[in-house]
């Protein structure tokens, strides 16, 4: 899958995406007609399984539109398996030290550096794009979002973003607001702190800042901040948003 991704990161480029957790192609193929980067297809959190990934990233093939996947947690089967069924890239909940970050790196890398097994059925086109996939993927394609929302990884965010091979440190605010004992307060001061530290060390590393983003107007100001990696919003949290806009101006809430 060439998608460009990669090289728009190490560009500098702004990318924007979003969070998928509907469990149907049609989302996915109609986000696939909007200039969107990329898409996380999110197993950590939801009903979301292996098989229904792959269903999920079939409508995205040849297009635009990255398709990367939240892992359950940074764990060596899980990323093996999604970067199986052919997403880009990898996001890897609460990596919290330089070990965390190396230990995604080896768990996406083929030995004799890394430890995935081979085996990259659709990835490589059921085994017609075998060579090339092994030969090109590591190098021009494969993007790794460390997830920074522990106190631990703000604390250690240097190390974390100085691991070759991690592309993104993407803040996730819930689980960093709840882990800085400030729980869902996400314009505590704490939190700010948190978020400039992480700014700060991703511009010194040459690795691209992300965070999560619910509305387009957070989503301007984060670029603003120096944000390059954004997620506007989740498509479940749209959709709900929206209806709940709509009956509110109905008299419904
Ligand atoms: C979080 O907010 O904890 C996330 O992982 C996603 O943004
Ligand atoms: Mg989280």
């Amino acid at each position: 899958m060439h998608t460009g991704l990669k090289a728009k990161i190490r560009r500098g480029e702004l990318v924007l995406g979003t969070w998928v957790t509907i469990n149907s192609p049609d989302v996915v193929d109609a986000l696939s007609d909007l200039p969107l980067d990329w898409v996380v297809i999110d197993l950590e959190h939801g009903p979301l399984d292996i098989g229904d990934l792959q269903n999920l990233v079939m409508p995205l093939r040849g297009g635009s539109v990255a398709p990367l996947a939240r892992v359950p947690w940074n764990d060596h089967v899980w990323v093996k398996r999604v970067l199986d069924v052919g997403v880009v890239g990898v996001v890897a909940p609460w990596v919290n030290s330089r070990e965390d970050a190396e230990a995604l790196v080896r768990y996406s890398t083929y030995p004799p550096q890394g430890v995935r097994g081979v085996g990259p059925r659709r990835a490589s086109r059921y085994g017609l794009k075998l060579r090339e996939y092994v030969e090109r993927f590591e190098r021009e394609e494969r993007v790794l979002v460390a997830q920074i929302e522990t106190l631990e990884a703000v604390w250690r965010v240097e190390e974390i973003v100085s691991v070759e091979g991690i592309d993104v440190a993407f803040i996730g605010p819930l689980d960093l607001s709840f882990n800085l004992g400030i729980p869902l307060q996400l314009n505590h001061e704490k939190l700010r702190e948190a978020v400039k530290k992480v700014l700060k060390a991703c511009e010194k590393h040459d690795v691209a800042p992300g965070i999560f983003a619910p509305t387009p107007e957070e989503a301007r100001a984060r670029a603003e901040e120096g944000f390059r990696f954004i997620a506007i919003n989740m498509d479940i949290n749209a959709l709900i948003e929206y209806y709940r806009r709509a009956l509110e101006k109905l008299g419904r809430l």
